[in-house]
């Protein structure tokens, strides 16, 4: 007996430690999502090859690291509407259906852009005619993801640099009204769904005011905006910190949230100072314009890790007003910045290197939130 009693509380005592030891490597395991859980969604974009992997490492570290997801490329009009009478919905039924099965805040991209336009858009001069565009493209893609897309970008990129209205084939066939028309198109075909207006160099002063003047406009007409997403498509020395802070105070004044929303920071060489991510622009790649083609040298890595720290603080301080961050990409080897401004080059924008290993800036900007909550 007492052999059987000795045996027992040996079980028990093993059973109680695994338990304990498995409790104690779930609480160091750390992960953006958790961390900032009570502050921002943590999210990532996606492209095709992406959420049509199962069981794979990436699709492990998606799931772990994020909650939120943004469609990198198949909701824009060439790859969703090709044609007038077709839509093509098979990429964007499944970058759905992902996110649902993990239970992750979807994000989409993005119903009206003047860029990556099918070339039946590009045709529309007629204001009956592109009335009728933005009616049948609105509400039949919003409408087939109602309560299952959380926010959409609206409107993207529809200001110049200096603040003004882009000539686009939008602002062409019904002057500045598109932008009401858009979001209240929307917000019809979802009242639910929050509604943003998304645009690059969103830090910048004359666009700042741009993107206040046209909001303010929405909001006096009694257009529903739920929020601004500045894209955050940004370098180891631009924006000035200070712009971001700034920015975020005033797009804050305007009564609505913020989110970013395609952020990454390029660590490579500019040619002729290129900000914001005009997607129309490129220039020819040489040795001097790729210098780390095979590494990512260490005084670089740090500079990057710095640069994510003194963002995130801005951010962190910024948080009651910011709804999401998210990351344009997850690794370094997917991002666009490997082909924009000049094609081909070795960019390191991200948290996650190549092998999906989390880099300095990834574990700097996790230790910003050690001791606190
Ligand atoms: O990352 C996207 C890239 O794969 C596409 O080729 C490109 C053109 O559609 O668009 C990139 O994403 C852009 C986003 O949709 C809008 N803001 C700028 C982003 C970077 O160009």
């Amino acid at each position: 007996m007492k052999f059987f009693k000795i045996i027992l509380s040996l079980f028990i005592s093993i059973i109680l430690l695994t338990n304990c030891t498995q409790k104690t490597i779930q609480k160091e395991q750390k992960s953006l999502k958790k961390t900032f859980e009570n502050d921002f969604y943590i999210g990532a974009a996606l492209n095709e090859f992406q959420f049509n992997k199962t069981d794979s490492v990436e699709t492990a570290l998606i799931i772990n690291e994020f909650n939120s997801i943004t469609a990198e490329n198949m909701m824009k009009s060439m790859h969703i509407h090709p044609q007038k009478d077709t839509f093509n919905f098979k990429q964007a039924d499944k970058f759905v259906a992902f996110g649902e099965k993990n239970n992750l805040f979807i994000h989409g991209h993005t119903l009206i852009w003047h860029s990556q336009l099918a070339p039946w858009i590009k045709e529309i001069k007629d204001s009956t005619e592109m009335v009728n565009f933005m009616k049948n493209h609105i509400q039949t893609i919003v409408n087939r993801y109602k309560g299952k897309v959380n926010s959409w970008d609206v409107v993207n990129e529809a200001l110049n640099d200096d603040g003004t209205l882009r000539k686009t084939v939008f602002l062409d066939a019904l002057g500045e009204d598109y932008l009401a028309l858009a979001f209240k198109l929307a917000a019809e075909a979802d009242p639910v769904a929050e509604l943003y207006y998304n645009d690059y160099s969103m830090a910048d002063a004359p666009k700042r005011k741009g993107a206040i003047k046209l909001v303010k406009s929405l909001q006096e007409k009694g257009v529903k905006i739920d929020g601004i997403g500045m894209q955050g498509h940004w370098g180891l020395n631009f924006p000035d910190l200070k712009e971001i802070d700034k920015s975020l105070t005033e797009y804050a004044a305007l009564g609505i949230k913020i989110s970013i929303t395609e952020l990454d920071i390029t660590v490579l060489p500019n040619p002729f100072e290129v900000h914001g991510a005009d997607v129309n622009m490129s220039f020819e790649n040489n040795e001097t314009m790729n210098p780390y083609p095979n590494k990512l040298p260490d005084s670089i890595n740090n500079k990057l890790a710095k640069r994510y720290e003194d963002i995130f603080k801005i951010l962190l301080k910024h948080k009651d007003n910011i709804s999401r961050i998210t990351f344009w990409g997850v690794n370094d080897g997917q991002s666009w910045l490997n082909n924009w401004p000049i094609n081909g080059r070795t960019n390191y924008p991200l948290l996650f290197d190549r092998e999906f290993k989390p880099k300095k800036a990834y574990k700097t900007i996790l230790s910003l939130k050690d001791g606190k909550e």
